[in-house]
C-alpha cells in the first residue's frame, strides 16, 4: 500500500498489521498443531480415519490465518483509531478503492486458497479407496490390496447385523474385523434408509433397501469402535447403535471360524448371502426371511397388497 497520502507522523499501519498477523498466525498454528491436532476426531484407528483427521488439520491450519487477519485488524483498529486516543477525528486509512495492489492481492489470495482447497479436497476424497465413504455398488476407487475382507452391514429398524460371506454367510450382531486388512463394507437395509457410521474407523455409508453400498477401510489399531445409525429412521433411531472390535488377523480367523460353526444351524435358515435383499416382510415373494420362518407370513397383512389366494 502506498504511503503517499499518509502524513509523515502516521506510523506504517500496513506493515505493522502484516507483522502482527504473521506472528500471531504462526504461533496459533504451531500451538494448534501441538496441542489440538493429535486429538482431532475421528482419530487414527484406520486408514480412512487418519485421512479424515489429516484433512481437518489441514483445513484448520489454513483457516487460522484468515481468522487471525480479521481479528488482528479489528483489535488494531479498536486500539489505534479509537477517538479517546485524542488527535484529529479518524478519517479512515489510505484509500483502498481503486488500489491496484489491494485488488490484485485480494483476488489472487482468495483464488489460490479456494482452488487449492478444491483440488486438495477432491484428491483426499479419492484416496485412500474413497476415504471411507459409500461408493455405491460399483466403486471407482478400489483398494490396491487384493486381500479384501467382505463384511456386509445390514440395517433394519432398529439394529445392525453383519454377514461374513467368506465364512459361509453367517449373520451376527458382533462386528469383528482384523487389523491391517482392507475391509469392504457392503452396506444395505431391509426396510427404510439407515446410515452405517463406524465413527472411529472414519467410515460412513448410507444403507438403502435393495442397494449394495460399498465402503473401504483398513483398520490400523486394535480396540473398540462405535457403530451408529446416522440417518433418522424412525422412533428408536437414537437407540440404533452397537460397537465393533478390531482384533489381530489370527484372532479374527479363529473368531470367524468358531462363529461360523456355532451359527451353522441358524445360517441354514437365512436366505443365501446376497448383496441386497428385497425388503418385503411377507417373504413369500423374495423377502429376507424364507417363508417357513417369516414372522409375518401367517398374517400376510403387512407390505404390498396381496394377490388373490395370497
Ligand atoms: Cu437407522
Amino acid at each position: 500500500m502506498s504511503d503517499r497520502e499518509v502524513p509523515a507522523s502516521e506510523p506504517r499501519h500496513w506493515w505493522r498489521l502484516v507483522a502482527i498477523w504473521l506472528v500471531v498466525s504462526v504461533v496459533a498454528d504451531v500451538l494448534y498443531l501441538a496441542l489440538v491436532g493429535p486429538h482431532i476426531p475421528p482419530g487414527r484407528m484406520s486408514s480412512t480415519a487418519s485421512g479424515a483427521s489429516f484433512d481437518f488439520n489441514v483445513l484448520f491450519v489454513m483457516a487460522v490465518p484468515v481468522l487471525v487477519a480479521v481479528w488482528v485488524y479489528m483489535v488494531y483498529a479498536i486500539v489505534m483509531w479509537r477517538s479517546s486516543r485524542g488527535g484529529p477525528e479518524p478519517a479512515g486509512g489510505p484509500d483502498a478503492r481503486g488500489h491496484l495492489g489491494i485488488q490484485i492481492g485480494w483476488i489472487l489470495t482468495t483464488t489460490v486458497i479456494v482452488l487449492f482447497l478444491a483440488g486438495f479436497g477432491t484428491y483426499e476424497l479419492v484416496q485412500p479407496e474413497g476415504s471411507g465413504g459409500g461408493q455405491g455398488p460399483t466403486p471407482i476407487w478400489t483398494p490396491a490390496s487384493h486381500h479384501v475382507l467382505q463384511v456386509q452391514a445390514i440395517g433394519q429398524q432398529w439394529k445392525w447385523t453383519y454377514r461374513y460371506p467368506s465364512f459361509g454367510g453367517f449373520e451376527t450382531n458382533q462386528l469383528v474385523i482384523p487389523e491391517d486388512t482392507t475391509v469392504a463394507f457392503h452396506v444395505t437395509s431391509l426396510d427404510v434408509i439407515h446410515d452405517f457410521w463406524a465413527y472411529q474407523l472414519g467410515v460412513k455409508a448410507d444403507a438403502n433397501p435393495g442397494q449394495d453400498n460399498v465402503a473401504y477401510t483398513t483398520p490400523k489399531q486394535l480396540g473398540t469402535f462405535m457403530v451408529r445409525c446416522d440417518e433418522l429412521c424412525g422412533l428408536w433411531h437414537g437407540a440404533m447403535y452397537n460397537s465393533g472390535t478390531v482384533v489381530t488377523p489370527s484372532e479374527f480367523e479363529s473368531w470367524a471360524a468358531t462363529t461360523e460353526r456355532l451359527l451353522a444351524a441358524n445360517t441354514k435358515l437365512l436366505p443365501p448371502f446376497a448383496y441386497s435383499y428385497i425388503p418385503d416382510a411377507n417373504g413369500a415373494d423374495g423377502g429376507y426371511y424364507p417363508d417357513d420362518v417369516d414372522p409375518y407370513s401367517t398374517a400376510e397383512t403387512y407390505g404390498a397388497p396381496q394377490s388373490a389366494g395370497g
